[in-house]
């Protein structure tokens, strides 16, 4: 996987993306970041990339030249056009499922913006997907490229140290994750649930799914009508 990031702020996604797993598939070249400062293709004496908007009102509007300086850029590297995602507000939440189509891509471009936005024009010319994280307002789009890229990157084989985990976790099923418990046995007074000291594996797998539905239920329960559940569980949820 090859992301390329557009940015006022290289330095933000690469101290982000170079710790922890994530900068161990780098290292490990299970990924490759680009990080393309939009500011090194202002054609601006002062290397301005914002202006005020026609129009008026508040704030700046990143201009549309700069932005598709970089992108061309980036279209020197590739051998076809690559998907680009624009992160804004504006556009559809983020989910799992948009994660796994995401992840199937060779190359990937975020485009980040600032201020009040970028110049309409350049976003039809070259962006493919908008792409929100959630309802709520940031000051930028890296921290939610970082989000992308971090959710992409754990569904690349041999990032996580073990594959069955991406596939285990919350949201495959649209249940929560069950859950967890280490030594010690006892910690300030709370024992771990004796099911999970049994060393009965088929007992601990119901035990698993009983919380998992039961947590749902409780945190999420605009999910459970998405799971699959067995006739016998739907009736272990009623009353
Ligand atoms: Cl993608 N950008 C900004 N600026 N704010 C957001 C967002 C994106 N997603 C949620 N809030």
């Amino acid at each position: 996987m090859n992301y390329y990031v557009l940015t006022l702020f290289p330095q933000m996604i690469e101290e982000g993306m170079n710790t922890s797993i994530t900068g161990r598939a780098i290292e490990k070249e299970l990924i490759h970041l680009t990080a393309i400062d939009i500011r090194d293709y202002s054609t601006n004496k002062h290397k301005k990339v914002d202006d005020y908007p026609y129009g008026g009102g508040a704030g700046m509007v990143m201009q549309a030249e700069p932005v598709y300086g970089a992108y061309k850029a980036v279209l020197e590297q590739v051998k076809k056009k690559p998907r680009v995602i624009y992160l804004t507000p504006q556009g559809a939440t983020f989910h799992q499922t948009m994660a796994e189509e995401f992840a199937q891509e060779e190359n990937l471009v975020f485009l980040c913006g600032h201020y009040e936005g970028i110049d309409e024009r350049v976003l039809e010319e070259i962006v493919t997907d908008h792409v929100s994280i959630g309802d709520y307002v940031l000051t930028g789009g890296e921290l939610p490229a970082m989000v992308m890229m971090d959710t992409i990157s754990r569904l690349i084989p041999g990032v996580l140290n073990n594959d069955i985990s991406a596939e285990t976790e919350s949201f495959h099923d649209n249940l929560l994750e069950y859950p967890q418990y280490s030594r010690p046995e006892i910690w300030n007074g709370k024992k771990v649930p004796e099911v999970l000291m049994s060393g009965h594996h088929k007992n601990i797998e119901t035990w698993r799914r009983e919380q998992s539905i039961f947590r749902t239920l409780e945190r999420r329960p605009d999910l459970i009508e998405k799971a699959s559940l067995t006739s016998k569980e739907k009736k272990l949820i009623q009353t």
